[in-house]
């Protein structure tokens, strides 16, 4: 429960959305329409307006089978399942979790990967929850190909996850958009950084509450 007295004040500078947990079980005595009032009072960010998160699916809550709605994968169906749904969330059901499997011979990556994301600038934020479990070199990938009005890539960024997580650890970069840019893509997947450029097979991303919001440029 909430402590009593007015909501804390936040502003567009919180890193992170805020998530307050809601318990079953109110208490009688508020009127059924107050209670729906302050549940979407509580998970309504007061900045959302400023911050749509242009991620689709970000909270991972939502699967066809083992693809992520949104998304798309490095799945071959019933053969080699290398990103799949997992309850180890860091918020609501569910989170994404890509593997490494040995798949006709070779260590296969997961990889997830969501395009025609509509990009407003000039500066960003992507934030998501991520744990980590390393084999060998291996480390977590994320890569954005910002694309211009004709699709074509004018940029690439990329950002590597190089220590262990074993609990949900927060990830945040905020990055100037090109002037150019009108869409992105963007893409996770594990990569193998050790001498021999082979992935491990127990090389585990879990991934959860992914945002990527416009902030102002002084931000
Ligand atoms: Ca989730």
């Amino acid at each position: 429960m909430l402590p009593p007295g007015p909501l804390p004040a936040r502003t567009i500078l919180d890193p992170v959305p805020q998530v307050y947990t809601v318990h079953k079980g109110a208490p009688m005595n508020i009127p059924r329409c107050c209670l729906a009032l302050l549940l979407a009072l509580l998970t309504v960010p007061a900045s959302a307006q400023q911050r749509v998160n242009l991620i689709r699916n970000g909270g991972f809550e939502q699967f066809k089978g083992d693809e992520p709605v949104g998304w798309e994968t490095t799945n071959i169906p019933g053969v080699c399942v290398v990103v799949s749904s997992t309850p180890r969330k860091a918020a609501g059901s569910s989170a994404v979790e890509l593997t490494v499997k040995n798949c006709f011979g070779s260590h296969f990556p997961g990889m997830i990967t969501q395009g025609n994301i509509k990009i407003a600038g000039p500066t960003m934020r992507l934030t998501f929850s991520y744990e980590l479990t390393r084999v060998g070199q291996d480390v977590g990938y994320i890569g954005m190909d910002f694309r211009n009005a004709e699709g074509s890539t004018i940029r690439m960024c990329e950002e590597r996850l190089l220590n262990e997580a074993t609990t949900y650890t927060t990830f945040s970069a905020t990055f100037p958009v090109p002037a150019d840019a009108a869409t992105a893509e963007l893409k996770l997947a594990l990569l193998a950084t050790g001498k021999d450029e082979t992935l491990h097979v127990g090389t585990k991303l879990l991934v959860d509450e992914m945002t990527l919001v416009t902030v102002s440029e002084n931000r």
